[in-house]
């Protein structure tokens, strides 16, 4: 029989009883002090007839935060609130990993511990504005990190996991994506340093594959996933060779033996559309693929019965369809999603959208 969404599947060892990802989405609705509150099991159980669940971005240090109300992994508060999530998951059958987030320059000093400027690793300011308590607040320009700083970030990224497995995740994904801080490393337009991680695309990469490598070395790497996004414009960034850049990362990465590459096939910003071959990127890497960005039951069989991805990762439709796998089985109508309760607020909007 051919493959498609329903057939099972391994991320490495992580087995997906079909090929339908819940794709990680900020909501910003965590409780006070960062911690996942009942709401957030709530909502995540209501989902786990996915193949997997992929966590909301989910911030690895104090320095990693750049939203409101974003769940962390750093404290002991945060790790019992996950434990709920992942019990609840678990207890119906679901598969769930964290994605693990460190911002970067995408932040500000009043989402920061002592107002502290955000990091990044040059001090270019993001054009746009930051969400914060206060509402939307200008970028500022953020602090280089030193070279001596990054290994406490690869040391964060460590810990992060090791909480990410008490807290009971099958496994953890590193987001390299959507200009947030490694993404900020790999591009050349927020990278303009002159040290090894910065310059050429071997020491841009740097610093992602330390992390992964670390990652890799504590959660074993056949629980693990990169996500990459090498057209995004979200957060103002750019990169003047996409395909070479990401093209390299993909066979490093694949070289580290990781579960999964999870890529953004686009950008989340409207206009210039810029070649790249996903089937080339794809190519350089052995483990599963999963592709994401704006893609429908048709169009995702499609890719898979094609070879072009392996699995695929619905993030609108999972923020209005907790019974998307069902859906799809019977070729149910879907619920469209409110944009206005995307971000922030409580449970309307968020867990009771009616399953079928
Ligand atoms: C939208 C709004 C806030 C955060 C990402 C974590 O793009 C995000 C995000 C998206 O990866």
């Amino acid at each position: 029989m051919a493959v498609d969404l329903f057939s099972p599947i391994h991320l490495g060892s992580i087995s997906l009883k079909n090929r339908i990802a819940m794709a990680p989405l900020t909501r910003n609705r965590a409780g006070e002090g960062n911690v996942p509150q009942d709401i957030n099991v709530t909502y995540y159980a209501q989902r786990a007839s996915a193949g997997v669940i992929i966590t909301e971005a989910t911030p690895i240090s104090d320095m990693g935060h750049g939203y409101p109300a974003t769940p962390g992994i750093h404290s002991g508060a945060q790790i019992a609130g996950w434990k709920k999530v992942t019990d609840a998951v678990h207890a119906k059958g679901g598969k769930i990993i964290l994605q693990l987030w460190h911002v970067g320059r995408i932040s500000h000093p009043s989402l920061l511990p002592e107002n502290a400027l955000p990091v990044a690793p040059s001090a270019i300011k993001p054009a746009g504005q930051a969400f914060t308590y206060q509402g939307l607040t200008d970028f500022v320009q953020p602090r280089a990190l030193a070279l001596d700083e990054l290994p406490a970030i690869v040391a964060d990224y460590v810990q992060a996991t090791k909480n990410a497995l008490a807290a009971g995740f099958d496994g953890v994904e590193v987001h390299g994506a959507n200009g947030y801080l490694l993404d900020q490393f790999l591009r050349d337009s927020t990278n303009k340093r002159t040290d090894n991680y910065g310059g050429s695309i071997e020491n841009r990469a740097r610093l992602l594959l330390e992390v992964v490598k670390a990652v890799a070395d504590v959660a074993s790497a056949d629980r693990v996933g990169v996500r990459i996004s090498p057209l995004n414009q979200f957060n103002d960034i750019s990169d003047s060779a996409p395909q070479v850049l990401f093209n390299y990362v993909a066979k490093e990465l694949s070289h580290l033996d990781i579960a999964y590459l999870h890529v953004v096939e686009g950008s989340m910003v409207e206009g210039a559309a810029i070649d790249f071959d996903f089937l080339a990127l794809r190519k350089q890497f052995k483990g599963a693929y999963i592709a994401n960005l704006n893609y429908d039951k048709a169009t995702g069989n499609a890719a898979i019965a094609e070879g072009r991805a392996d699995v695929i990762a619905y993030g609108k439709a999972y923020i209005a369809n907790p019974d998307l796998v069902e859906r799809f089985a019977q070729n149910a109508p879907l619920n469209a999603a409110d944009q206005s309760t995307f971000y922030g607020g409580g449970e309307k909007g968020y867990i009771d959208y009616p399953a079928l």
